[in-house]
């Protein structure tokens, strides 16, 4: 009599439904065969166990995942679309990327891809705005800009505001607060909104532009309806989440309170890096489709360039995840992290100008100053959309000029 059934879920030819879930995987066997590790895979994901069972109901067979493609350390897995529970991600994951992971027959397990079906993904309400930002701030042919005011923690409410000030007076669209700054002693989140608005009005009256902050509602989901709420009070377009710390049952439950507060959702992505280095745990592609389908409207994927890990391709990927033909609206691709203006270009070679660029220590640790960061920086997109070398724009635009003269195309580590 048999012990186990891991093999019951494999079929190597199988040709998946058009409703199915079909995800990749990369793993390494540890003791087992290949065909058994993707076995394991299928059925700790699906409906099996570690031992064959004495009460079985007919439904099994329907709700059974199915191993396929079995190749070299690659499998892909068909879940039939009835063991879902549609518009649940946190089901989602407790599925696809939930005990597989400890499995000791398997060395390392790597989430490279899912395919979705529509029927699954008309559950999500995708993003509200989208790329659709990129109009709503009154940008074109050029990226969205922005920047966290540096250091990331350590202004007073006041002190930020200022420091937003300037952002917005050299040029930039957007001030961002970082992913550890939510309310503190000596930064609460509600003064940091009222100084906030009071800044970005008079910035708007001085420039005739429209200017906008990211600010940070991170925690736990009762206070981020309260402060989506005030943000909505105080006119704003955006709320900004961690939607990796938060997860994606909060994240679903903020996609819904921010969309009826015609908020955008900022997506920042801080702890992506603990599961998406390496060969274990899931890519970045695969967080960027998920959190699209639960409905942020931009959200980080990397520079290439910048100080962050991850490699054109994977941030190509990223991008694509993001910008495909899904039933849902493109999420817009935030490109940060290391970036200042000698880097510029590289970036928008890369990624092309529908982007949100965020340029923080890059602006702030100019040599003079903050507004003449900023500038520097609308100064490097413009001469990269005008096809013009750094060198030869900044003979006459000094601010790019003097931070070229620092950091020149310093890559940093
Ligand atoms: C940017 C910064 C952001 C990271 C996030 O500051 O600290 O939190 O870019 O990383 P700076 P990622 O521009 O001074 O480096 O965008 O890779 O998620
Ligand atoms: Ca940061």
């Amino acid at each position: 009599m048999s012990v186990d059934w891991y093999t019951d879920f494999v079929k190597n030819n199988y040709r998946p439904k058009a409703t199915d879930i079909v995800v990749e995987f990369h793993f390494q066997p540890a003791g087992v065969s290949t065909r058994e590790a993707a076995g394991r895979i299928a059925s700790e994901s699906s409906a099996g166990t570690w031992t064959t069972l004495t009460n079985m109901p007919k439904r099994v067979k329907s709700t059974m995942a199915t191993a396929f493609n079995i190749k070299k350390n690659y499998c892909k897995v068909a879940y039939p679309i009835g063991l879902w529970e549609k518009g649940n991600a946190p089901q989602l994951l407790s599925g696809i990327a939930g005990n597989i992971f400890g499995m000791k027959a398997l060395k390392t397990l790597r989430l490279v891809d899912v395919h979705l079906p529509k029927v699954y993904l008309r559950s999500y309400k995708g993003p509200k705005y989208g790329v659709g930002v990129l109009k709503r701030m009154k940008v074109r042919g050029r990226p969205l800009t922005g920047a966290v005011s540096k250091p990331k923690i350590g202004w007073s409410a006041a002190e930020h505001a200022k420091i937003g000030f300037e952002t917005w007076m050299g040029g930039f669209d957007l001030v961002k607060d970082d992913e550890n700054l939510t309310s503190t002693s000596f930064n609460r989140f509600e003064d940091r909104v009222r100084f906030l608005t009071k800044m970005r009005d008079k910035a708007e009256k001085v420039t005739g532009d429209k200017k906008s902050a990211l600010i940070n509602i991170t925690g736990p989901t009762h206070l981020m309806e309260k402060r989506a709420r005030m943000l909505h009070n105080y006119g704003w377009e955006y709320a900004m989440i961690d939607v990796v710390t938060c997860g994606t049952a909060a994240v679903q439950t903020m996609r819904n309170v921010c969309g009826d507060y015609n908020l955008a959702i900022h997506a920042h992505r801080a702890m992506h890096a603990s599961f998406d280095r390496g060969n274990h745990g899931m890519t970045m592609k695969f967080l960027a489709k998920l959190m699209r389908m639960i409905g942020v409207d931009q959200i980080h994927i990397g520079t290439v360039v910048g100080k962050l890990v991850g490699t054109k391709e994977e941030i190509l990927q990223n991008k694509e995840a993001l910008m495909e033909k899904t039933v849902h609206k493109q999420a817009l691709p935030v490109s940060s992290g290391g970036i200042h203006p000698g880097l510029v270009p590289d970036v928008l070679k890369i990624l092309g100008n529908d982007i949100c660029l965020l340029v923080s220590g890059g602006i702030h640790g100019h040599p003079k100053g903050t507004r003449a960061g900023a500038t520097a920086s609308m100064q490097a997109i413009e001469a990269h959309n005008k096809r013009v070398s750094l060198e030869e724009y900044s003979k006459n635009h000094k601010e790019l000029a003097q931070a070229l003269k620092k950091w020149g195309h310093l890559k940093p580590k």
